[in-house]
């Protein structure tokens, strides 16, 4: 019989190659000497440190799996899985920079766009000299992109696109220079097409969203456009359609499935410590039965929310992944990590709603990690739909 080591339980470390675990390390290192370090104070003062971007290029964890040609460290799916649960260890925050930057940004430059665009802006978004955002979701249709106002008129003489429309809940808004913004374009019979704008055109506003009491060291805003001119050479040519964003949402929400384990396991491994510290009644909590049972359950659901990870990085390396199986992960591990971290905050009474301890601040984020990039209930539709043939969403029948 082998050891048990209830720190990895079905020994997911010996599944890994030497690259991906040296990769992984030097990340570890850096997010527990420079991410832990500052997340109490960015999270109290609502601040994301502009600096991370430059460190996280640094280190190559920015579009991770883009190709090398444009400044990338062109590693698996794997690997950008192993990061993401690194960095949301630390913070969601932080992992929402690297997801959105690396999979809503870079990933749909590559794939969709032309040689020019991926010489022109892929490299400074690789180095963290750029930052970028995504803006699919508008005030009036969340769940439901296809409803999207934002429009595209097209200007033949000049080949000009010009933007009207507003797009919300947009992570790194407020900062981004380089902005992935899918609209209906007049000249694709209104299909949905992505566009890149630069920060500094005429017509763009990015304000922040006050009041968000989750991942505060995320900047979190809207896009308005007002006439916003974009040239022709800034739309991207090789996707139309609800696919387009969709595509870039299937790598984020991969490597949330990653990060959401990395969070649970935080909180976990909290709570086990305090318990093991904090004695009441004359023993350590962490002798209860109530304790071990609930310790117990965050073992075996990270566990096997580790596992799922791991055989979907392994099939999307392999290319056979799904888009359905996204969402199984993406869902389960998400509703998992809100359980943990609710239950682990639960343990330590008291100090288990001081942000010093960590885990009120991870419980929180997870609120809106549940929420965005697919709300829990409609990956369930998702599912649902893939089980009885029969969609419950109200576009069609
Ligand atoms: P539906 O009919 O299902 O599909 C329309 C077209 O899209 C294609 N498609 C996909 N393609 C690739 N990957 C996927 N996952 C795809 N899902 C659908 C589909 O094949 C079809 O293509 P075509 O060529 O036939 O037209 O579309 P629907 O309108 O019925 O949508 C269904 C629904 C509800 C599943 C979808 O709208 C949905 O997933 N809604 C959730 C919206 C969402 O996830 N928004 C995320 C915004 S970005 C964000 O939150 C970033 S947070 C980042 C951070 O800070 O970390
Ligand atoms: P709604 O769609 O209004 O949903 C409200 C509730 O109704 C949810 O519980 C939902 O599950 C439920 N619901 C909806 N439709 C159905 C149905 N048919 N049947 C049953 N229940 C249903 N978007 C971007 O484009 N880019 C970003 O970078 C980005 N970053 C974000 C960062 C944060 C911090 C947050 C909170 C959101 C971000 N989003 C971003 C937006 C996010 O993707 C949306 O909030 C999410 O898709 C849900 O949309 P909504 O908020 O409009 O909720």
């Amino acid at each position: 019989w082998g050891k048990f080591n209830w720190e990895d339980p079905f020994d997911l470390e010996s599944r890994l190659s030497e690259d991906e675990k040296m990769f992984r390390d030097s990340f570890k290192r850096y997010c527990d000497e420079k991410l832990m370090t500052r997340i109490v104070q960015d999270n109290r003062n609502n601040n994301f440190d502009r600096d991370i971007m430059y460190e996280l290029g640094e280190l190559g964890a920015l579009g991770p799996t883009c190709p090398a040609e444009y400044g990338c460290a062109e590693v698996n799916y794997v690997t950008y899985g192993l990061l993401a649960r690194e960095i949301e260890r630390v913070d969601s925050a932080y992992r929402s920079a690297l997801s959105v930057q690396s999979s809503l940004v870079m990933w749909p430059i590559c794939a969709y766009g032309t040689e020019e665009q991926k010489r022109k802006y892929v490299p400074d978004l690789a180095s963290g000299a750029k930052v970028g955002c995504f803006g699919l979701t508008e005030p009036n249709h969340g769940s439901n992109p296809n409803g999207m106002e934002t429009i595209a008129k097209y200007d033949k003489a000049t080949d000009t696109y010009i933007l009207n429309g507003g797009k919300t809940w947009i992570t790194n808004s407020p900062i981004a220079d380089t902005l992935v913004v899918w609209a209906r374009s007049e000249a694709h019979d209104m299909k949905i097409k992505g566009f890149i704008l630069e920060r500094q055109w005429e017509g763009i506003e990015t304000p922040t969203i006050p009041g968000k009491y989750s991942l505060r060291a995320s900047e979190t805003g809207s896009i308005f456009m007002d006439n916003v001119k974009v040239p022709g050479e800034n739309c991207l040519p090789h996707v139309e359609g609800l696919s387009g964003p969709f595509g870039c949402l299937n790598n984020a929400r991969y490597g949330i499935g990653w990060g959401a384990m990395g969070a649970a396991e935080a909180c976990f491994h909290a709570a086990r410590n305090y318990t093991l510290e904090r004695i009441q009644f004359g023993k350590p909590l962490a002798r209860q039965q109530l304790m071990q049972y609930k310790m117990g359950d965050m073992l075996s659901e990270i566990a096997y929310g580790l596992e799922a990870a791991l055989t979907l990085g392994r099939r999307m390396d392999a290319g056979t992944a799904s888009s359905s199986e996204i969402s199984i992960l993406k869902r389960k591990n998400c509703q998992t990590a809100l359980d943990i971290s609710r239950t682990a905050r639960d343990m330590l009474g008291g100090n288990g709603v001081q942000d010093e301890y960590h885990i009120v601040r991870h419980m929180v984020n997870l609120e809106a990690v549940n929420t965005y990039e697919g709300t829990h209930d409609i990956h369930t539709l998702i599912l649902g739909r893939e089980i009885t043939g029969m969609q419950a969403f109200v576009n069609k029948d």
